[in-house]
C-alpha cells in the first residue's frame, strides 16, 4: 500500500460542489469483508471499531472458514467517497451478527440503500440480513466477495439466496478500490432505476 497517498487521502476535504449526500449501509456476516470494503474506497481515514476477539466470542462469532481473522467489528465502520462532483456517499459498515441486530433500526434511518456482502462459503450468514432489508423495504444489491474458493456461478448464488431477478447481484474483491467502487456505483444506479420506475419515467 502507498502509505503517503493514504495519508494524503485521509485529509481529502469534501468538495465544495458536493450537494447530494447518500447514506449507504454495507451489511453482511462475520468476516465477509465489510471493513475491508469501507477501507478500500474511503477517501477519509475510515473510522472503525475493531476489537480483538476474545474467549467471550468463542461459540458466538462463528469463525469457521475465516480462522485467520482475529478481530471482529463491534460497532460500525464509517467512510466517505465522492462519486462525482455532486454526489457523496457516506458508508456505514454494519455488523451482521445476530446480537447486533437491535442497532439496525437506527442504522437504517436515513439510509437510501444497502450492499449485502456475501461469502459463498457461508451464504447462510446473509439470509437474515436480506430478510431484514426486505422487511424494511430497503433497496439493496448483493455483492459476492471472492475469497478464491471454487467459484459458484452467480445464478446458483441467486437461487441459494432466493433473490428476486430485480436485485442486482455482482462479484467483487473488497480489497480493490476499483472493485468496491463498482459495487457502490451499481447500488446507486439501482436506486436511480427504482426511483425513476416509481416516477413512471423510463
Ligand atoms: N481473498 C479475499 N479476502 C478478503 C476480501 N475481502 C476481505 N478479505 C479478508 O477477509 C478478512 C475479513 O475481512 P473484514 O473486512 O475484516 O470482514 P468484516 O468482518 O465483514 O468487517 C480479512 O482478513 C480481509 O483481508 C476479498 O475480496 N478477497
Ligand atoms: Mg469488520
Amino acid at each position: 500500500m502507498d502509505f503517503r497517498s493514504s495519508e494524503q487521502s485521509a485529509h481529502t476535504p469534501l468538495r465544495s460542489t458536493a450537494n447530494t449526500g447518500l447514506k449507504i449501509v454495507i451489511v453482511g456476516g462475520f468476516g465477509v469483508g465489510k471493513t475491508t470494503m469501507v477501507r478500500s474506497v474511503s477517501e477519509i481515514r475510515p473510522l472503525s471499531t475493531e476489537e480483538t476477539m476474545t474467549g467471550a466470542g468463542v461459540g458466538i462469532d462463528d469463525a469457521t472458514g475465516v480462522e485467520a481473522k482475529t478481530t471482529t467489528t463491534v460497532a460500525f465502520d464509517f467512510g466517505r467517497i465522492s462519486l462525482n462532483e455532486q454526489m457523496v456517499l457516506y458508508l456505514f459498515g454494519a455488523p451482521g451478527q445476530e446480537r447486533f441486530w437491535f442497532l439496525w433500526d437506527r442504522l437504517f434511518s436515513g439510509s437510501l440503500g444497502a450492499v449485502v456482502l456475501v461469502d459463498t462459503r457461508r451464504l447462510s450468514d446473509s439470509w437474515y440480513a436480506i430478510d431484514r432489508l426486505e422487511h424494511h423495504g430497503m433497496p439493496f444489491i448483493v455483492a459476492r466477495n471472492n475469497f478464491g474458493e471454487p467459484v459458484h456461478p452467480l445464478g446458483q448464488v441467486r437461487e441459494a439466496l432466493s433473490l428476486s431477478d430485480d436485485v442486482p447481484l455482482i462479484e467483487c474483491d473488497a480489497r480493490r478500490r476499483e472493485s468496491s467502487k463498482t459495487v457502490l456505483i451499481t447500488l446507486v444506479n439501482h436506486l436511480f432505476a427504482l426511483s425513476s420506475a416509481r416516477e413512471g419515467t423510463p
